[in-house]
């Protein structure tokens, strides 16, 4: 593919739309114990056998803690106005709740080289990485846990100062919540559906007490919530299948949406699934649902889904579509349906696109990555965005998952979502195709910076 091709009036070639790219710590930072970083719970979900693929832990990711400038140095070269990145909070803070200053002085540098090179930071609060010691203490499962974020957050605001102006408290708290504590395939590996959406109140509960922070001690900065969404897709026209993509949407995307917006969980669900429903305390749906500037939308594929007795709700893969190397259907559409179907359902915000990508089997041939498949991804999405805007959503920002490959989780170094390619035994890193074809299209915004 040539270049990316939007119609020439597109709101994506305004100069106020923002176009970046992401990552998170865990992903990318490596240097575990460098510093005096603690461990997280992922340090000790890696370390049993079975739970990531092929044993693979946080070491050595990309290494980018020692390597950030040269980091920092290509994502300027991809001319993009953003880079969201999140704080390892087990790197900046002591157990006793202390700042740790060479933690904190990592942060301090990328920020500044970012404001030098005019890339604006997105920074992200929580992207998974909790201190084992809180952990220890009952991690999310405890209430207090959402306390120590408030502690946490005001550290990180105070010390970074206005060097950043937009936060998200959180990314993606379904999957923390529900992979972590009911599906058990994310640290901390635990399988209780109950637990897990207690786990969730008290993630959301995290949010609405770093938010207040956030907006008495840093309160020129923007902040909001990032959300991981899909729609979902019934199996067959029946009216069982189409239920059951209903209850799933309500499951993932309303439970943690409606509470942000509207201040309170899902009737639908709460009715459905009584014995899941999480002690709320009194002032706690108030705290959640203060207002926000943006909800940040992950965005992958979609859910094709049927009626199953035992849990009502199903999912499967699509048959005969377009897959990537994780097998998730590629479904551009999927986005422009979610963001519309929001429109319609809620007073949103305006809406960032922290994330959006897919998973390559992609191979370094003479110094060259040939991501034909991104390519197209990328594309499609871009267009999915404008119809989306096109219908008259409000959508600011576009961020690509990711700016390398990376950890990908419990798959290990065995996914890979960059758009550079990261030679993990050598470090070297190599533009793809696709990280090519998105410099190419930012330079040539007509009225880019
Ligand atoms: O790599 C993850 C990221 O950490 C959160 N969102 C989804 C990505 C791809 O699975």
């Amino acid at each position: 593919m040539q270049r990316i091709e939007l119609p020439p009036a597109s709101r994506l070639r305004d100069p106020s739309f923002t176009f970046g790219v992401a990552t998170a710590s865990f992903q990318v930072e490596g240097a575990t114990q460098a510093d005096g970083r603690l461990p997280s719970i992922w340090d000790a979900f890696c370390a049993t056998p079975g739970n990531v693929k092929n044993g693979d832990t946080g070491m050595p990711a990309c290494d980018h803690y020692h390597r950030w400038q040269d980091d920092v140095a290509l994502i300027r070269d991809l001319n993009v106005d953003a880079y969201r990145l999140s704080i390892a909070w087990p790197r900046v803070m002591t157990q006793d709740g202390q700042p740790n200053h060479k933690g904190l002085d990592f942060y301090k540098q990328l920020l500044d080289r970012l404001r030098e090179y005019d890339i604006r930071p997105f920074v992200t609060l929580y992207h998974w990485d909790l201190p084992q010691h809180l952990q220890e203490h009952g991690g999310w499962l405890n209430r207090d846990t959402a306390y120590r974020f408030q502690d946490y957050v005001s550290l990180v605001s105070r010390e970074l100062g206005e060097r950043v102006d937009t936060y998200a408290t959180l990314n993606e708290p379904w999957v923390s919540a529900i992979l972590g504590h009911e599906v058990g395939i994310h640290a901390p590996g635990m399988t209780d559906a109950r637990l897990a959406r207690q786990a969730g109140h008290h993630m959301l509960l995290a949010h609405g007490l770093g938010m207040q922070t956030l907006r008495s001690e840093a309160p020129e900065a923007q902040a909001g919530l990032v959300l991981n969404m899909g729609p979902n897709t019934p199996n067959s026209q029946r009216y069982d299948d189409r239920v059951a993509a209903l209850i799933g949407e309500a499951s993932m995307n309303h439970w943690f949406l409606e509470p942000v917006l509207e201040g309170r969980y899902p009737e639908l669900y709460t009715r459905l699934y009584p014995e899941q429903a999480p002690r709320i305390l009194p002032g706690d749906m108030e705290l959640i649902s203060q207002p926000v500037n943006f909800i940040g939308i992950n965005y992958y594929t979609r859910g094709i889904v049927s009626y199953d007795n035992e849990h009502w709700v199903k999912g499967h893969a699509a048959k005969d579509a377009e897959v990537t190397d994780f097998g998730w259907e590629v479904y551009p559409q999927g986005l422009t349906d979610l963001l519309v179907d929001l429109d319609a359902q809620y007073t949103l915000p305006p809406l960032m696109i922290t994330e959006n990508g897919m998973a390559g089997d992609d191979h370094l041939e003479q110094d060259r990555v040939h991501d034909e498949q991104r390519c197209r991804y990328l594309q499609s999405h871009l267009q999915a965005v404008h119809d989306a805007i096109e219908q008259g959503v409000d959508v600011r920002g576009y961020f690509a998952w990711s700016l390398m490959d990376n950890f990908e989780w419990a798959e290990g170094y065995s996914k890979r979502f960059g758009m550079v390619y990261v030679d993990y035994a050598t470090q070297q890193r190599t533009l793809k195709d696709s990280a090519r074809l998105f410099a190419d299209f930012l330079r040539q915004r007509p009225t880019s910076r």
